[in-house]
């Protein structure tokens, strides 16, 4: 059964639309324009309630019913579970999914969409300090990444969910200003991941 997605062209959206591809799950798009407060929109809260995209509804959710599911990560880990793909199913291959999914979530994604924020910004008195911190933690996390990718193809060993979450921000990795020449196994990760078919397809599906 088709899955809605509610989502937006951004970072936290692709992520999901990459996942569904990669998964092969059919899927309807339903767009939440966010730049004209349809985030607030009484229907959509109902399915998140944090006034954020993305969301799903599956209308074949556990035991056949219908479930919705907000905040990207969980949609993920429900997707992994779902269809057994991307997320091992032994406890011990698990935790490196669940630590670099979490990573994304708490740092590689909060700390450089303050650098979106701080970017666009008229003054430069109000960006100056917002951009140097925002900058530097966003510098650090891609360091984490690089040293992570060093010896691995993926973040968690096979690919996993946890990838596709960390794309959905390192597709943004030229409006915060990072040059992958400075962080060279996360451009290697990045462009194997950006050539596979589900993913070019799931960067490519309209959600606008
Ligand atoms: N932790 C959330 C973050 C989602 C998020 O920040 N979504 C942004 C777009 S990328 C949004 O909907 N912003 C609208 C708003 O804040 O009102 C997740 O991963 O799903």
């Amino acid at each position: 059964m088709t899955i809605e997605l509610h989502a937006w062209n951004t970072p936290n959206g692709r992520k999901i639309s990459v996942a569904l591809e990669e998964m092969g799950l059919p899927y309807k798009v339903f767009p939440v324009n966010i730049t004209k407060g349809e985030q607030m929109a009484p229907d959509f809260l109902a399915i998140s309630p944090n006034n954020k995209i993305p969301a799903i509804v599956d209308p074949d959710g556990p035991g056949g019913k219908r479930v919705s599911i907000f905040e990207s990560g969980a949609i993920l880990l429900y997707l992994g579970e779902k269809t057994g793909k991307f997320l091992p199913g032994p406890l011990i291959e698990r935790i490196p999914v669940y630590e670099w999914l979490m990573w994304q979530m708490g740092g590689f994604g909060p700390m450089p969409g303050q650098v979106h924020h701080f970017i666009a910004l008229e003054h430069e008195q109000d960006r100056a300090y917002g951009l140097k911190r925002y900058m530097a933690e966003t510098r650090r996390l891609y360091g984490v990444l690089d040293r992570r990718l060093a010896d691995r193809e993926f973040v968690a060993g096979p690919l996993s969910v946890a990838d596709f979450a960390i794309l959905g921000w390192a597709w943004r990795h030229e409006r915060h200003k990072v040059s992958f020449a400075d962080f060279p196994n996360v451009g290697r990760w990045y462009d194997a991941l950006m050539a596979r078919p589900g993913v070019k397809r799931g960067m490519e599906a309209k959600l606008d």
